[in-house]
Order: structure tokens, then C-alpha cells, then sequence
């Protein structure tokens, strides 16, 4: 059955400024934690490919903006690097500032809006030599960088975001090994989740002052519905716990204005609670969003906590579990596939969270290896993504049809793009990226089938 998608929709990509730009220390712009992390340690990334050797959007820009219009994508969602705009973290770089004009400008004068994200991952190395968001000064540093970006481009940029998934720098961060600066303390994790929620919440306030006509402002969460394992009743409090920790302490705090009472007195019984400052609570009640981006990959699957995961008196609430019935791995990834979670999570937004709008900011299926799928002319035959997008693109039309305020589908992502430390091993994108071919942009045959998706704002 053909599937109608609301006026106006929008149907675009996502990417982010770190994984696309390259140019990583050229025009002025300063290391970020990703650059320096590679100069220090580049045995840890995917075949040693660093994030010097993004996509080249900075020289490309213009190719770039073309093959989005040639699709037929209305919109955009990027990033914009911190320590591109603001090296020393103060004094505004110029370069930075014509390259981000004449960026967003393009896309503009093409069809197609950008939505702009501050943060995505990419902490200043001469901040994090600070303390990082572990440092209440990082809170300001943040609010003054985002007030420099509303001001020198919001008369074309519109709709802005504060964070790209926080949950996941302060999880691989300093609860694992995948992000700088890799401790494992859930203390300090909980200290660097607090400021970087209240570091949002400023940026917000920032936002209201600069005063952008038309503006909007939001943040994109990473929002993975927990399903419990059973229906007994330490399985549901497993699973009410990873949705207090991984949704609510997030998504109440940024909607709502405050943190969940029982993650409160969860910090509080195991002496968790950050350090916060007079004013703090009115700064978050005082700066909510106007929408949310949700990027959806997979669902949590977790069971009562296993006593072997958190020996003695570590604070443990659940465990992942991996055996449940019908599972669907994506194989090049590993992650699963879950489409009906797409449909679950819209559905809670609409019903806790005063049926915010939204938009899918991020959802994708990355491959590994996919020049498997070449056919006879270099073209990536990826069914297998289009297969994925259906069917979540049909939860979300149900959703939609259900009474969800989502105005948009992004996929996860506009061309191949560098990924943190798995580099190039998975690949996202609408577009082949040839890494030994002077970043050649290959169209794959998903692009062809989204133009026209995007083209007729219909699923069939
Ligand atoms: C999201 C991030 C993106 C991107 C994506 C795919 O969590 O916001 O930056 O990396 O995941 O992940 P990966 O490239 O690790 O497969």
C-alpha cells in the first residue's frame, strides 16, 4: 500500500562536521580530542586512517550541495567544528566563518535547509587539557561558542541543535574506551553528563538572546527503547532503569526542564550527585526545546542486573541480554535490526513528552566492505539499505499516521563518511566516497530510489 508522507516533510541526510570536513588542521582550525587522540595513538583506528582523511567536504562543498539537490533532499543536518569557528576558543576565525557562509548559503540557494548541530563528539584539545566537560568552565566555553555561531549565521540557518547523542560521549568516554579521554568512573561520568545537560540548557538561553527570526532550536538524542526480557519483575525494573539512565535523564531534563525524581535519589543513595551551582535549576527549567532529532539505530534489550557485572556494591540496575527470540543482526554491523522501535519511540514522545515535533536524525545501515555489492559499472547494488529504510520509513508513516508530530526522515548518512575509530569499515552513505581516487563521489543505487521517494513524498 502506498504510503503518503505529510506536506513539507523533510527528507534528508545526516553527517557531522568531524566526519566529513578533512582540512582537519588547515585555515587556522586547532586540534580536536579526534586529532589529537590520532596523533598520539593512530594503531588505534581502523587501518590507521585519521580524521584528516574525511570525506573533504571542505573542498567539496559545492560538488556536495549539487548531488544533494540532484536527489532531491530538502534538508541537511551537519555539524559545525568548535575548533574551526573558535581555535583558542575566543577569538573568532575568519576563515571559518566564509567557509561556513558560503556552505550553508549553497544549500540554501539549492532547496535544501540545514539543520545545525554544535557538538557532535568533537571536544577542543585545548579545552579537554582543561578537564574537558568535566570542568564547570567548559559549560561557559560552550554557551559563548554556540552564541558566535547563532550570531554569524543565523540569518541563514534556522533550525539548530546544542548536542549530537550525549549520552555517548559520557558512555565511551568515561564509562569505556571508544571516546577520549577513556576512563571507566561513573562519577566523573556522572559530573560530565551534568554539565554537559546544563552546557545545552545555556546554549539554549544564548539562543533566546541572539533572537534568530524564525528560529528554532533542539537537541538530538539517541533514543533506543528498552525492552525488558520477561514480564518478571526484576526484568521490568531492569528495563525501568536503562529507560530512566538512557532516555529520561535526558529527554525530561531538555523537554521538561528537570531531572527525573528517582534518577535523583539513585545519585543521591550512592553518592553520585554532581556538583551543581545556585541558579543551575532555573537555568534548566527556563530553557527547554523547541524540537527534538532522535537518531534511532537499535532498541536495548536488557534482564535484572547479573551480581557477576557489578561485583560487591557497584551500581548496577540491568544487564544486556543477547538471546531473544526472532533476532534480526545486521551482519555487516552486527547491530539489530529493529523497525518496530522506530514506532515505539515516536509513540512516547507523543504521549510523555506533549507530542513534541521531531524528526528521525539519524537511522542507517552501515556495511562493511560493500564493494561486495559493485555491479559490472562500480555500482553499489544496495538493496539491503533500501530494504532497511522501508520498512522503517513504514513504522514511522504508522507513527504518523498515529498522531506522532514528526516532520522529517535522515538517514544516516549523505556519503561515506569517516567514522571515530572504525574509520571507513562501515559505510553509510547514499554516495561511495574512493578514498585512493581523489574522494570520488559514487551515487549508489539507494540515492536513485530516495529521489524519488523525496520527489513524490510517497513510499510505495
Ligand atoms: C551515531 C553517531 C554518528 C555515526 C553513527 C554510525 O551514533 O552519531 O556519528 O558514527 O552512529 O556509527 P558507526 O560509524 O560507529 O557504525
Amino acid at each position: 500500500m502506498e504510503k503518503q508522507f505529510p506536506k513539507g516533510f523533510l527528507w534528508g541526510a545526516a553527517a557531522s562536521a568531524p566526519q566529513t570536513e578533512g582540512a582537519a588542521l588547515i585555515d587556522g582550525k586547532s586540534p580536536s580530542t579526534w586529532d589529537k587522540w590520532f596523533e598520539l595513538e593512530p594503531e588505534l583506528f581502523y587501518n590507521g586512517v585519521g580524521p584528516e582523511h574525511t570525506s573533504n567536504t571542505y573542498h567539496m562543498y559545492k560538488e556536495d550541495v549539487h548531488l544533494m539537490k540532484e536527489m532531491s533532499l530538502n534538508s541537511y543536518r551537519t555539524s559545525i567544528a568548535w575548533t574551526r569557528l573558535l581555535p583558542d576558543g575566543e577569538t573568532v576565525n575568519p576563515k571559518a566563518v566564509e567557509f561556513y557562509r558560503n556552505y550553508f548559503n549553497e544549500m540554501v540557494a539549492n532547496g535544501v535547509e540545514p539543520i545545525i548541530n554544535l557538538f557532535h563528539f568533537d571536544m577542543p584539545w585545548w579545552l579537554m587539557e582543561k578537564g574537558g566537560w568535566e570542568a564547570r568552565e567548559s559549560v561557559d566555553k560552550f554557551a559563548y561558542y554556540a552564541k558566535v555561531a547563532f550570531e554569524q549565521f543565523g540569518d541563514i540557518v534556522k533550525k539548530w541543535a546544542t548536542f549530537n547523542e550525549p549520552l555517548v560521549h559520557i558512555e565511551c568516554g568515561y564509562m569505556g574506551d571508544a571516546h577520549y579521554p577513556k576512563v571507566h568512573d561513573f562519577k566523573r561520568a556522572i559530573q560530565v553528563a551534568y554539565h554537559t545537560l546544563l552546557a545545552h540548557a545555556k546554549a539554549v538561553e544564548a539562543f533566546k538572546e541572539v533572537g534568530i527570526e524564525d528560529g528554532e532550536i533542539g537537541i538530538i538524542l539517541n533514543l533506543s527503547p528498552a525492552y525488558a526480557k520477561s514480564e518478571e519483575e526484576a526484568d521490568q525494573a531492569a528495563a525501568f532503569h536503562a529507560d530512566l539512565f538512557y532516555i529520561r535523564s535526558f529527554l525530561d531534563t531538555v523537554v521538561k526542564g528537570y531531572f527525573p525524581e528517582e534518577l535523583i535519589a539513585i545519585l543521591k543513595e550512592h553518592q553520585l550527585t554532581p556538583v551543581v551551582e545556585e541558579g543551575d535549576r532555573q537555568i534548566f527549567e527556563d530553557n527547554t526545546v523547541d524540537f527534538l532529532g532522535v537518531n534511532y539505530y537499535q532498541p536495548l534489550r536488557v534482564q535484572a542486573p547479573l551480581p557477576q557485572e557489578f561485583p560487591a556494591k557497584g551500581v548496577g540496575y540491568f544487564s544486556r541480554y543477547y538471546d531473544w527470540p526472532d533476532k534480526v543482526i545486521n551482519p555487516h554491523r552486527g547491530w539489530e535490526i529493529y523497525e518496530q522501535g522506530i514506532y515505539d519511540i515516536a509513540m512516547r514522545v507523543k504521549e510523555d513528552y506533549h507530542n513534541i515535533k521531531w524528526f528521525i536524525s539519524e537511522n542507517g545501515m552501515g556495511v562493511s566492505e560493500e564493494e561486495r555489492f559493485f555491479d559490472e559499472n562500480g555500482q553499489v547494488q544496495d538493496d539491503y539499505r533500501i530494504e532497511f529504510v522501508t520498512n522503517h520509513l513504514t513504522k514511522l508513516h504508522q507513527a504518523i499516521e498515529d498522531g506522532s508530530n514528526c516532520f522529517g526522515y535522515h538517514m544516516w548518512t549523505f556519503l561515506d563518511c569517516w567514522s571515530w575509530l572504525n574509520a571507513y569499515k562501515n559505510r553509510y552513505g547514499y554516495y561511495r566516497v574512493d578514498l585512493d581516487d581523489a574522494f570520488k563521489r559514487t551515487a549508489k543505487k539507494s540515492s536513485h530510489w530516495m529521489k524519488e521517494l523525496s520527489e513524490t513524498n510517497r513510499l510505495v
